[in-house]
């Protein structure tokens, strides 16, 4: 099934959301396949980063994303690299959808709570980056019959 990669990120860390955006998710049925805290590098964000690489904001993104431990997911469902999108909200925080975590728990562009993968390439690539095999968990959630139908899993 498809997955997608979540950062909580420093101003996610620092205001306490961890668990509200993890219970989020958990809520809408989707399954958690890695979770961990780590600091992010500049190798990791020269890589993770690199369409953003010559824009005026580039060293001060960095820096934000430095300045304190993310928590990375890896989280698990059909479609899920939209529908976490969809979940999240638009980049600007303040005028993100009511019922978004941006649009209810952020005001700002950059201080903006949560990545999620923008595409099923960039979840793939940004998967290789982040997580090891090991780290890496296929697991069956026993309440996915009532979540999906027979027929939507086995697409
Ligand atoms: P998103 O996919 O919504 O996280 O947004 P982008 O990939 O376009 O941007 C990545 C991060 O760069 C944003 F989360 C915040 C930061 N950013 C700025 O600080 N200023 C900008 O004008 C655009 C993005």
């Amino acid at each position: 099934m498809e997955q997608t990669v979540v950062l909580v990120k420093p101003d996610g860390v620092q205001r306490g959301l961890i668990g509200e955006i993890i219970a989020r998710f958990e809520q809408k049925g989707l399954k958690l396949s890695s979770i961990k805290m780590i600091s992010l590098t500049d190798a990791i964000l020269d890589e993770w980063y690199a369409h953003h690489k010559d824009k005026p904001f580039f060293p001060g993104l960095k820096s934000y994303m430095k300045s304190y431990p993310v928590v990375a997911m890896l989280w698990e469902g059909i479609d899920v690299v939209a529908t976490v999108r969809t979940m999240i909200g638009i980049t600007k925080a303040r005028d993100a959808a009511p019922g978004t975590i941006r649009g209810d728990f952020a005001m700002s562009q950059q201080y903006n709570l949560i990545h999620a993968s923008e595409d099923v390439a960039a979840a793939e690539r940004e998967q290789r980056i982040i997580f090891r095999d090991n780290e890496i968990f296929d697991w069956q959630k026993i309440d996915e019959v009532h979540i999906y139908l027979d027929t939507e899993r086995s697409r």
